[in-house]
């Protein structure tokens, strides 16, 4: 884990294969199933330069711990119940505790790994939800949906109150998009609670965040933010093997910050940390292909989310479940030759 590292120079990138990997050493990508064959140092004017494998940094190579019982050896499906009125792809469908818990059910029959349960919605424009209306929409579907499955159950919040009560009720991993940067207790929760804890970069409040984001350079600049993240989670108390990191794909981002991103993945394994990907449905992906509305998007979430998962994302965090399983099987399928 190098959440110390210094990232203002150059930041490895390494080549991801996917297909067939020739004899020879070619390490695993974080103990996983993809492995690179080639690095390079990308400096901050954006120049790719060729650099000796062997001096890849462990950190890119050593298997990440299993997130809340899951073996991340495999690439592992979030599936996302939104418990709100105005989610920007589900917002109402599932405001009533059955309706989400009848949403959750069909999420885990269509093979999601983790459910991730929110109550306040993030996207551009939002405004903030009063906790205790945050925490009356999450908490009895959390608890209804413990009632009926094991697997791990994800809480979608900024606020330490929410995080608190819905660990009470069930849930097993904290989704914080402020990186604990909006709630000044959230860290001291993160802390005590020993269960994983996903980072996400984002720019400011959902409120403004898309009001002209400007980066020196996206790459670094979420580089360095989630490094410095990771050392006020670790200083909380969060041991480093329980930290999942995300580039915040749309959460203060034009298109072009949200393809540098999706392009330079491979970088984030530098944290040592498994990674988190939420392109699902999401409005970049309406800008790229036309596609205006939100249940349209489904086919361009495939394809981000498989790209990920090319370049060794561990976790992607989508709404169309069965979709993404689907794409995820044949993918692998062509890529081993074979059939489970
Ligand atoms: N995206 C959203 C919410 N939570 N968490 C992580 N870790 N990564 C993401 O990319 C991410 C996230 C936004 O999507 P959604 O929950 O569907 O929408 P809304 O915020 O409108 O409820």
């Amino acid at each position: 884990m190098t959440g110390e590292r210094d990232v203002s120079d150059a930041l490895w990138w390494p080549h991801v294969l996917t297909g067939p990997c020739p004899d020879g050493p070619a390490p695993q990508i974080a103990g996983g199933p993809r492995r690179c064959i080639a690095a390079s140092r990308l400096t901050r004017t954006g120049g790719l330069v060729a650099a000796p494998l062997a001096d890849l940094p462990d950190a890119f190579r050593t298997a990440r711990a299993p997130v809340a019982g899951l073996d991340l050896g495999t690439p592992r499906i979030m599936g996302v119940v939104n418990v709100t009125p105005d989610s920007f792809s589900d917002g109402g469908l599932f405001l009533e505790p059955d309706a989400a818990l009848a949403q959750a059910r069909t999420l885990i029959a269509e093979g999601a790994d983790i459910l991730d349960i929110g109550g306040e919605s993030t996207r551009p424009g939002a405004e903030t939800v009063a906790t205790r209306d945050e925490i009356a929409r999450v908490v009895p579907v959390i608890a209804a949906i413990r009632r009926h499955w094991n697997g791990p159950i994800s809480i979608d919040t900024r606020k330490a109150a929410v995080a608190e009560a819905a660990l009470a009720a069930g849930a097993t991993i904290l989704n914080d998009v402020s990186a604990m940067t909006h709630d000044p207790d959230m860290a001291a929760v993160a802390g005590r609670a020993g269960v994983p804890l996903c980072l996400m970069h984002a720019r400011g409040d959902p409120a403004t965040m898309q009001d002209d984001p400007r980066y020196d350079s996206v790459l670094f600049d979420v580089h360095a933010f989630l490094a410095e993240r990771i050392k006020v989670a670790v200083a909380a108390g969060v041991a480093p093997g329980r930290i999942i990191v995300d580039p915040g794909i749309g959460f203060g981002k034009t298109p072009a910050h949200n393809l540098a991103l999706m392009r330079g993945l491979a970088t984030f394994h530098a944290f040592g940390c498994p990674i988190l990907t939420g392109t699902s449905r999401k409005r970049f992906i309406g800008m790229l292909s036309g596609a205006a509305e939100a249940r349209d998007r489904v086919p361009g979430s495939l394809a981000t989310a498989l790209y990920a998962v090319s370049q060794g994302v561990q976790i992607v965090r989508v709404h169309d479940v069965a979709e993404t399983r689907q794409a995820l099987a044949l993918w692998t399928a062509c890529e081993t030759g074979e059939a489970s």
